[in-house]
């Protein structure tokens, strides 16, 4: 039995439940929002974020090494068409994850300080923006050629860029629709079941 610590708007808690849906896991979904309980949060993972995985006595932390895990994990199942993280295309892939997480990441970044008091001025505040556009317009090249990893499958990185782009259109941190090639492959996976299944309402 797997528990799933998270936020129902978090994309990296989305990320990770995409991958229980995709390798065929049920778990118990427990709410736990960093800014409503911080304490119960660093208590059950000293990092204070989530998701956070709770197999049997194993705490597994972090959206990617969840993937991982249940990747690997014994009984995982998966359809022909979900790609597995290791092969050729893996070193490609680290890369446009990397960018996809460096702009959530980012995203993160403005929205704390957004919060009270906000902080409107401020040279990471900048950055932060700045490493958003550059990164969506680094994904959208790649995505030109009509894919991000190979045309068929979908894996970590269409995952990442699905759950990414909803949070910055959701709270209306960039304008997803001004990047088309990204636009045409969130349309491709739009009912996939483990993107419909977990599609958060902002
Ligand atoms: N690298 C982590 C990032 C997780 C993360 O930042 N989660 C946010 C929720 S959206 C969080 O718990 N933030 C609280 C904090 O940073 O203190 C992952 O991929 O799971």
């Amino acid at each position: 039995v797997h528990r799933f610590y998270g936020t129902p708007t978090s994309p990296y808690t989305r990320i990770a439940r995409i991958a229980a849906a995709e390798f065929g896991y049920g778990y118990e979904f427990c709410d736990l929002r960093w800014r409503v309980s911080p304490a119960e949060l660093f208590e059950i993972n000293p990092v204070g974020r989530v998701p956070l995985l709770v197999d049997g006595d194993k705490r597994i932390a972090d959206s990617r090494i969840i993937w991982a895990y249940l990747e690997e994990r014994k009984g995982a199942m998966r359809a022909k068409s979900l790609r597995l993280l290791g092969g050729s295309h893996r070193w490609d892939e680290e890369n446009i994850v990397l960018q996809i997480y460096a702009t959530l990441d980012a995203t993160m970044v403005l929205r704390s300080m957004a919060e009270t008091p906000p902080v409107t001025d401020h040279p990471y505040l900048s950055r932060s923006r700045e490493r958003i556009d550059i990164c969506l317009a680094a994904i959208d090249r790649t995505a030109s050629r009509g894919f991000l990893i190979d045309p068929d499958r979908f894996g970590l990185a269409e995952a990442a860029l699905i759950a990414a782009t909803s949070v910055l259109k959701g709270y209306r941190i960039a304008d997803i629709d001004r990047h088309r090639h990204i636009g045409s492959i969130r349309d491709r996976f739009t009912d996939r079941p483990s993107i419909a299944a977990t599609r958060p309402s902002f």
